[in-house]
């Protein structure tokens, strides 16, 4: 199957989908323009108040019906998606690398992801486990048990533009959720796609319409999602300055988010490092997705007895990058998102070199019938110090800051020293430098690795991050807790009514 198949030749594009009934939007318009070779993908007219409006009524509608269905038989539901991904991997991920610009092997990567999940969150539907307490009162029992929370909001970005959908969208539902969908407006033709795989396995099992949703608009969506108090929890992942505005909308009416944000993810090298694996970890943690991934690396933090010879190997590791067209499997390094993207590179590389940084590979636009889109860039490195006011900030691009460092103390310092807490790694072989970095006076973020790049996180894992990364925690592990309501019930099966804590009330 081609990708173009999810893809009117002509006109617009429905926007707005309900499970298998599409509408159009009656909003202002959207183009999407691959930054492969700058061509436009497609267009939609966003979704107006009025369409949202529609969408949420049938979610609430639907979440009646699908709350009541046993969790492993929605977890069947959700098996059989996985299965669609498996059958539109290749035209997926093709469609990933075109829309966006990655590598097709992420592409293909991003949608094994979500296969991934799917998996899954099938064995989670039946272990939606709460646990049982011996209550102190005697013929009583005491449990706890989880029940799903409603409408989930998930606002996604364009960098995962499939995968961080299904993270939360897979988990929301065996968890006995609906979902509402706004994607980037930088991707939405990926997000079409993904509603048009899944509306076979929902019309097959009669899904109601209103369990999956998928409202593609710009900013406003976003807002009149944060505002909703039909929508108990909203799950963001974008920008740090996006989170703070969900998240003051949301905490106003003291709704729930799981917010996933930026990051500033640093990798330490210590004298004791297997040097091979610590310059791949790197290179591919700084310029795979052409260092538009959250957990992309952003810092080296080098010993200095070894930064000549680090500096040296990644100039020569820098030097076979080959960047061009993603779909290429030849090349390494595929376009920024769009030309906005190109400008804040180019501001940052200037910001770097204002406050004192050196650059062992220069940046440069590309330029060429090859870079026709205006949006390829050399991946560079600069020599900056910790304190730059442009190291302390995320540049979606791929712009590498090394330090260097004298202590394991001083390394940890710097790595911690950003407002940013997502992923971190430290690249030793040494037992006492690695249990220290993963101690609680080791690293601060939310993800923490050793001999291991910063990126490429497995979905088992719980993955998001502290201070400004937002303390969200989605994918793997518990993370499913954050789409549920708890309860904690006490029966009493005596034939008296004793209060706790011994207390007398006798009437
Ligand atoms: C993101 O960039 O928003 O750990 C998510 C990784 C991927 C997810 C990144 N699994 O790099």
């Amino acid at each position: 199957m081609n990708f173009s198949t999810w893809i009117p030749s002509t006109g617009s594009s429905p926007a707005i989908c309900t499970g298998t009934h599409w509408m159009p939007g009656t909003g202002t318009l959207i183009p999407s323009y691959s930054p492969v070779d700058g061509k436009k993908i497609g267009e939609l007219n966003s979704a107006s108040k009025v369409e949202y409006e529609i969408v949420i009524e049938k979610a609430q509608t639907a979440f009646l019906h699908w709350r009541k269905m046993p969790a492993p038989q929605r977890g069947e539901v959700v098996r059989q998606m996985g299965e669609a991904f498996r059958t539109h991997k290749t035209a997926l991920g093709q469609l990933v690398s075109y829309e966006m610009g990655k590598s097709l092997q992420e592409g293909l990567g991003e949608v094994q992801e979500m296969i991934d999940i799917c998996d899954f969150a099938v064995g989670l539907s039946r272990q939606l486990y709460g646990l049982t307490m011996h209550s102190e009162r005697p013929g009583h029992r005491m449990y706890e048990q989880y029940h799903p929370l409603g409408i989930v909001g998930i606002i996604s970005a364009f960098n995962f533009p499939t995968a961080v959908w299904s993270w939360n969208a897979m988990i929301a539902l065996v968890c006995g959720n609906v979902c509402v969908w706004k994607p980037s407006e930088k991707t939405p033709f990926c997000a079409i796609a993904c509603h048009h795989i899944i509306a076979s396995v929902l019309e097959k099992n009669s899904v109601p319409e209103g369990v999956c949703n998928l409202v593609v608009g710009g900013r406003e969506v976003g807002e009149w999602l944060a505002a909703d108090v039909r929508i108990p929890l909203i799950s963001a992942t974008g920008s740090t300055a996006m989170g703070k505005k969900v998240a003051a909308g949301v905490g106003q009416r003291l709704g729930r988010t799981l917010l996933e944000l930026g990051g500033n993810n640093a990798i330490i090298i210590t004298p004791d490092a297997d040097l091979d694996i610590a310059i791949r970890g790197a290179v591919f943690g700084a310029v795979g997705t052409a260092g538009q991934r959250c957990t992309t690396t952003r810092r080296l933090i080098i010993h200095e007895s070894l930064y000549e010879t680090v500096k040296q190997k990644l100039k020569a590791a820098y030097g076979q990058l080959r960047i061009g067209n993603p779909l290429d499997q030849q090349n390494h390094v595929g376009p920024l998102i769009d030309t906005d993207a190109v400008k804040r590179y180019i501001a940052a590389i200037e910001a770097c070199k204002a406050e004192g940084g050196r650059f062992l590979v220069e940046g440069a636009v590309l330029s060429g019938p090859d870079f026709s889109s205006g949006c390829y860039v050399q991946p560079c490195i600069a020599e900056a110090m910790p304190q730059y006011r442009i190291v302390q900030e995320e540049t979606f691009a791929p712009l590498l800051y090394l330090l260097s460092y004298k202590t394991i103390d001083e390394a940890i310092a710097i790595q911690n020293g950003v407002p940013q807490g997502l992923s971190s790694s430290i690249m030793t072989l040494n037992l006492r430098e690695a249990e220290l970095f993963l101690s609680p006076e080791g690293s601060d973020c939310g993800i923490a690795n050793v001999n291991i790049g910063t990126s490429g996180a497995e979905i088992g894992g719980a993955f998001g991050g502290e201070k400004e990364t937002g303390g969200g925690r989605e994918s793997g592990s518990d993370s499913w807790k954050a789409y549920m309501r708890r309860q904690t019930n006490t029966i009493n099966y005596s034939r008296s009514i004793p209060l706790a804590q011994g207390i007398q009330f006798d009437i």
